[in-house]
């Protein structure tokens, strides 16, 4: 009888945990991610005429030797697939099949028309050289398909200083004007990876997150496929005048989180605030990781977002350069490496004598 009724007992909650755990798998563990995404693409009507930035329409209404992005012209988006977007590639390769020849340093500009804009990506960096070699061969070869003069900057953070974006952001920033001009800066984790051709790696009027539908997210809401709605981490563009009216990223920062929303309260109150990619456009597919060692959550974070409207015009871009410095630049085959030093204690006693 005992265990007729440990049996039951047993069945029961076999049965229990079965009908709990179903709905749930159903509704977040068998999303076929890509499988959407290219659903998402192929069912957009005239995607080639919707949804274009208003820069977009501009070029299509004049006549001139301006590149017009090569999607716009083909009519036609690269085909996707997972091992297409996972492909990997030995960074110390300068031609790859992929894509066409780059110079040394990763630079590139089209060769029979103007390009539309001059563009620089600038990569946060430490320690993941998998996600690099994704993300390096899928951006040149999105980038070259928008017939963009470009450059790839990967900003690196020594040890033993606890990783902290934004200060990469502005040396980034800075190192970048000094070395070509540039009119858009696009600001990207290393693991997200574009989906889409009609991501425009150019500048809007407003800054703008481009990131916003991003898979890591997508899994918890695939509605909304964000963490909440002020969001603006992964990747974000804006013109070099807006990023210095925001006095660029807080150094403010180190460890995990805050930088993402202080940049975003700073666009707020220097009144340019963030607008955000059409969601069927600005997709993203996340590289599944950890949380990096020297990277744990920033405990203060909330209070420093607290005073970000009071700080920022004090501290940013017009004081990075007195808590870091380049330590070295190194043109690789498809990007310049550059690789910061920064002091911890320089950047919390400025806060203190804010
Ligand atoms: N980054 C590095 N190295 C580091 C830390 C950060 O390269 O050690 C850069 C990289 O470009 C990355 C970006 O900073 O894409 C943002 O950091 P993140 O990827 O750690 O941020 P995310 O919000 O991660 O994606 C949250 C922690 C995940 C914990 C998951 C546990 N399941
Ligand atoms: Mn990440």
């Amino acid at each position: 009888m005992r265990k007729f009724l440990l049996l039951v007992l047993a069945g029961a909650i076999v049965i229990g945990l079965y009908t709990y755990v179903t709905p749930k798998l159903s509704q977040h563990g068998t999303i076929p991610w890509l499988q959407d995404i290219r659903l998402a693409i192929s069912t957009n009507e005239n995607p080639y005429t919707n949804n274009l930035s208003s820069v977009e329409q501009t070029i299509l209404n004049v006549t001139s030797n301006k590149c017009k992005r090569e999607l716009l012209l083909k009519g036609e988006l690269f085909n996707l697939s997972k091992t297409d977007i996972l492909t990997d590639l030995p960074l110390d390769v300068l031609n790859s099949h992929d894509f066409l020849p780059v110079k040394k340093g990763g630079f590139y500009e089209p060769e029979n028309c103007e390009p539309l804009t001059r563009t620089v990506i600038i990569i946060p960096y430490r320690n993941r050289e998998k996600h690099l070699k994704i993300i390096i061969n899928n951006l040149h070869r999105i980038l070259q398909r928008q017939q963009l003069k470009y450059g790839i900057f990967v900003i690196e953070l020594s040890l033993p200083t606890t990783f902290n974006i934004g200060v990469l952001m502005n040396m980034g920033f800075l190192l970048a004007n000094n070395i070509s001009e540039y009119d858009c800066f696009v600001f990207h984790d290393v693991d997200l990876i574009p989906l889409d051709d009609r991501i425009a790696y150019h500048c809007d009027v407003s800054p703008k997150h481009m990131s916003a539908f991003n898979t890591k997210y997508a899994k918890v809401n695939i509605a909304k496929a964000l963490p909440y709605s002020a969001y603006v981490g992964g990747v974000i563009s804006l013109r070099g005048v807006d990023y210095k009216k925001l006095n660029g990223f807080s150094n403010a920062y180190f460890g995990w989180g805050g930088t993402d929303d202080d940049i975003e309260i700073r666009a707020k109150a220097a009144m340019i605030p963030f607008k955000r990619e059409n969601q069927n456009i600005g997709r993203y597919y996340a590289l599944p990781h950890q949380r990096d060692s020297n990277n744990t959550e920033n405990l203060f974070k909330g209070s420093l977002l607290k005073s970000s409207r009071k700080r920022y015009l004090n501290e940013g871009l017009n004081t990075v350069e007195k808590c870091c410095k380049r330590v070295s630049i190194v043109y690789r085959d498809l990007y310049v490496h550059v690789t910061v030093s920064c002091d911890e204690n320089i950047v919390m006693n400025q806060l203190l004598n804010l």
